[in-house]
């Protein structure tokens, strides 16, 4: 049974911990709980290298099998076996070392989907520095917030990037972000060639990091680090404020990796793995690098976009390198059903054994064509529920043990304590909708939030005391089933990046005479939700197009609302409170489904909102 695991918790966990490859072996599993302090720890004593674990310990026993099979937009092909990735990662880490990088130094990753990218982060853990991995989207202002909140002593980054057919301007934009950033924490910024663009280097502190890996030694002795050092910090978005930063540490969450890699798809050496996700998300973390490559599975990367040159070559990738394992997000998923399934009847896709999806939602509709389109009806989907704060999977059919259905994120892994609480904080027994919440640690479980343990407190563990509230609401189904139905906090999830409807209007309330303004979601047929804004703008003030530049510039291109409706008034309650739920509703178009008005303060407000909808904008 699933919860098997219970009647002796301990020692589960230290069976759990034996996955790794310990320099000294912890003795205790947990200590600390989710009360107070939210102070908790797991096999605290222990130490290690979590490179070793990956790298070495596969190096010594297969050193020519595949680690790593990388195809590029344009073809190009790069294999490395465990020796040659455990060499490359060493010069890496002999490269930053020289560079003056020293254990619990923070290295900022600024990179595209290449080999390097996961050698940096690999790199940065073979000599205990923190990675802190930022996404290629981000605006230079957004990178500059995450400079400055993590203060890492260097960066790498590239010269530019290919997407499709544009290139990205990495150097440039981190170069923007470092002289915005008010810090001045970066000593060095090393710099890939990626197309070979010349790029302006700023004497005494960007180098080429080309000729330094060439000049680096192919061995590098780890450091050795306490089970609960940080291993990396993690930027994601919540309800209020800033960024925050999660503290993942090198043991907890290494095991959590391991065990929930190989119990959700059911991997192991034999398989070839591909996570399409970007290393920049908790996803590249944990299924791109950590879990796969603990579990000495080959991890396949692809440089590209599903459908780039042409429709289908995510399927050619897949017959090519004989893809196992193929998981990726809702959002990918419905844009190549987009497509047609013309495209996919060309491909054999016979290597495929399980698939997986993350990020937002499923849906029965892409679920099922996954399922039967993709997998041939014969590859259980594996929808896979969790949380930059979770580290790992949480709820999900783990492969060959728990069946599958259409849409579910099903039953929560083997030690995972999922439970559903109503408003005042009753378990929803049964079937039911609560918040969802967590009611014990697990390893893998972020420790902090970088530089503000009071935030994280507050963020988690205050809703709900001795909870961890995971800001997402599920239904538990009549057969146990866990369903999840979405945030419940003011997070919008765009294609599966988490946005703060906060972050949106602090950029939007900078446009020129903007009294007031409101952020939501709505449904949107291929990114799962889109985001949409309402307005208040004094006259000659800023226009919809204006207000949506100021949003790439404070965050990225990726955040940029589907409309910004220019209006009067916002729907306000007597006391003065937006009423999100009314802007929700006539943003979907749903105004036959309004309700009572009467608690507004000004009715009235809502026909005009609603006309500037109608009207198209
Ligand atoms: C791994 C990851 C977390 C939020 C989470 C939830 C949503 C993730 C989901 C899902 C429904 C799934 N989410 N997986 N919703 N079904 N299978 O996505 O981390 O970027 O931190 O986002 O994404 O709302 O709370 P992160």
């Amino acid at each position: 049974m699933a919860s098997a695991w219970k009647a002796d918790a301990a020692t589960f966990w230290m069976q759990q911990s034996a996955r790794l490859l310990w320099r000294e072996a912890p003795t205790q599993a947990q200590a600390g709980d989710f009360t107070g302090t939210a102070h908790v720890t797991w096999f605290a004593d222990g130490r290690l290298n979590p490179t070793e674990s990956c790298l070495d310990r596969h190096a010594a026993a297969r050193p020519d099998a595949c680690a790593l099979i990388w195809e590029g937009q344009d073809g190009r092909t790069i294999r490395l076996s465990w020796a040659d990735l455990l060499q490359r990662v060493c010069r890496m880490a002999n490269a930053l070392r020289e560079a003056g990088v020293a254990k619990g130094d923070r290295v900022a990753l600024h990179l595209p989907a290449v080999v390097e990218s996961v050698v940096a982060m690999l790199a940065c853990a073979r000599i205990g520095a923190v990675h802190m991995v930022l996404f290629g989207g981000f605006s230079a202002e957004g990178l500059a917030d995450r400079l400055d909140d993590g203060t890492p002593v260097l960066v790498v980054t590239a010269d530019e990037a290919r997407r499709g057919a544009k290139i990205i301007p990495m150097k440039r934009t981190m170069d923007d972000a470092l002289s915005r950033a008010t810090g001045d924490s970066v000593r060095t910024v090393l710099v890939l060639a990626v197309t070979g663009a010349d790029v302006p280097m700023t004497a005494g502190r960007d180098r080429a990091l080309g000729p330094l890996l060439d000049g680096a030694d192919t061995a590098c002795a780890p450091a050795i680090l306490a089970a609960e050092d940080p291993l990396f910090v993690l930027y994601t978005s919540g309800s209020t404020g800033k960024p925050k930063g999660l503290v993942h540490v090198a043991g907890g969450y290494m095991v959590w990796a391991s065990l929930t890699h190989e119990v959700a798809f059911g991997c192991g050496s034999e398989d070839v793995f591909w996570c399409t996700a970007d290393t920049s998300w908790i996803t590249g973390h944990t299924y791109v690098v950590y879990g796969p490559l603990a579990n000495g599975t080959t991890v396949l990367m692809y440089e590209g976009l599903p459908s780039w040159p042409t429709p289908g070559r995510w399927w050619d990738v897949i017959d090519r390198h004989g893809v196992t394992v193929f998981y990726t997000s809702p959002t990918a998923i419905r844009a190549m059903k987009a497509e047609g399934n013309d495209i996919l009847e060309a491909r054999g896709l016979d290597s495929l054994r399980v698939l997986g999806s993350v990020g937002e939602p499923i849906g029965e509709d892409a679920w099922t064509w996954f399922h039967d389109h993709v997998g041939k009806g014969r590859c259980p989907v594996v929808d896979t529920w969790w949380q930059t704060e979770t580290g790992g999977i949480m709820i999900a059919p783990a492969a060959g043990a728990v069946a599958p259905r259409p849409g579910v994120a099903t039953r929560p892994l083997p030690g995972v304590e999922a439970v559903l609480l109503d408003a005042a904080g009753v378990p929803v027994v049964g079937e039911g909708e609560g918040n969802l919440c967590l009611a014990a640690s697990w390893p893998g479980q972020a420790r902090t939030i970088w530089g503000s343990h009071d935030r994280f407190v507050a963020t988690y563990f205050a809703t709900y005391p001795g909870h961890y509230f995971t800001g997402d609401a599920a239904r538990r189904e009549a057969d146990g089933y866990f369903r999840i139905t979405g945030r419940v906090d003011d997070v919008v999830n765009v294609s599966g990046h988490r946005i703060g409807t906060a972050e949106i209007e602090s950029a939007v309330m900078r446009g020129e005479g903007v009294v007031e303004c409101a952020a939501i979601g709505v449904p949107h047929g291929l990114k799962g939700e889109g985001l949409v804004v309402f307005a208040v703008v004094q006259p000659g003030g800023a226009g919809e197009a204006a207000l949506k530049a100021l949003v790439a510039d404070a965050i990225g291109r990726y955040a940029v609302p589907e409309a910004v409706y220019l209006v009067a008034d916002l729907p306000k309650t007597r006391s003065g409170k937006i009423v999100r739920r009314l802007l929700r509703k006539i943003a979907a178009r749903e105004i036959d489904a309004l309700g009572d008005l009467s608690t507004l303060a000004d009715p009235d407000a809502v026909g005009r909102i609603i006309a500037v909808v109608q009207g198209g904008g």
